[in-house]
């Protein structure tokens, strides 16, 4: 069970990171949008083909309509942050406070 200000800290978290994967700030994630970022994160330790099954994977999970644009809503994706363990995922997300944070 989370305390009152747990919930607002990962609520925060996931701001954060949808502002992160949501490169052109249209409030929809779209999956070219994660793969980038996804090639970001992990460099050259995956293939192009292993990132494109995360990524359609990861889309597939996140999307709980059927969207026009075929992608994530904010609504969606804090909706699905929120039914597992956000702590554990949300590690990877940088403390406020790094350049990440600054968008
Ligand atoms: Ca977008």
């Amino acid at each position: 069970m989370y305390t009152q200000s747990t919930v607002a800290s990962i609520r925060t978290r996931c701001v954060v990171a949808f502002k992160v994967y949501d490169i052109d700030d249209d409030g929809v994630l779209q999956a070219g949008e994660l793969l980038q970022v996804l090639k970001l994160m992990v460099g050259s330790n995956l293939t192009d083909a292993d990132l494109a099954e995360i990524t359609s994977r990861t889309m597939a999970a996140l999307r709980k309509s059927d969207t026009s644009s075929g992608g994530v809503t904010w609504e969606e994706f804090y909706l699905a942050m929120s039914s597992v363990d956000v702590r554990r995922l949300m590690s990877l997300v940088p403390e406020c406070g790094s350049p990440i944070c600054d968008l």
